[in-house]
């Protein structure tokens, strides 16, 4: 269901992308853009300002885990679903991550890619990129009943 252009466009951003950089810059997005999401992150301690988000060591570490994830998204295109089953199911079960965030956490991804690539990214590119992460959400969310 993916076309040669989707699957090059799709891996040539995430070859640009930096997975140290840019899982901070993510995820303080997230938690100032939509504050409630903080409650997910008791343990994290001071989560208040972008500065102490930016710092925080566990954001950092936990962005590098969440986008070393997607880069199974990436390489397995074709069966998103069952590459995340297992893990759509620990957040649903275990951690239970509110499936709305996972929505508002590829905006996050998408808006930081686009920061970093500038005109590098063209339209047509993101909008590739947005039915890509589109489609991860989707294999995040399915294991929720
Ligand atoms: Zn998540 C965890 C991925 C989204 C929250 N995550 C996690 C992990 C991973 C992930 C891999 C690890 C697991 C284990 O341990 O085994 N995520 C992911 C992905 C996504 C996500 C891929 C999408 C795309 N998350 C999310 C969201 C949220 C979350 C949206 C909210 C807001 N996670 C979370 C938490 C956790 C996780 C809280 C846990 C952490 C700790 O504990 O450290």
């Amino acid at each position: 269901k993916w076309t040669e252009l989707e699957r090059s466009t799709v891996k040539a951003i995430w070859e640009k992308i930096d997975i140290d950089e840019i899982g901070s810059q993510i995820w303080a997005r997230v938690l100032i853009v939509y504050p409630w999401t903080e409650r997910y992150f008791g343990s994290f301690g001071d989560l208040f300002t972008i500065t102490a988000i930016l710092k925080n060591v566990k954001v950092a570490a936990h962005g590098r885990m969440v986008l070393k994830a997607l880069d199974k998204a990436v390489n397995n295109m074709d069966n998103m679903k069952r590459t995340y089953a297992d893990l759509s199911r620990l957040h649903f079960q275990k951690l239970e991550v509110d499936p709305d965030s996972f929505r508002l956490l590829a905006d996050c991804i998408t808006i930081t890619i686009a920061c970093k690539l500038k005109s590098a990214l063209s339209p047509q590119s993101q909008a590739i990129w947005q039915k890509f992460i589109y489609a991860v959400v989707d294999a995040m969310s399915s294991q929720y009943r």
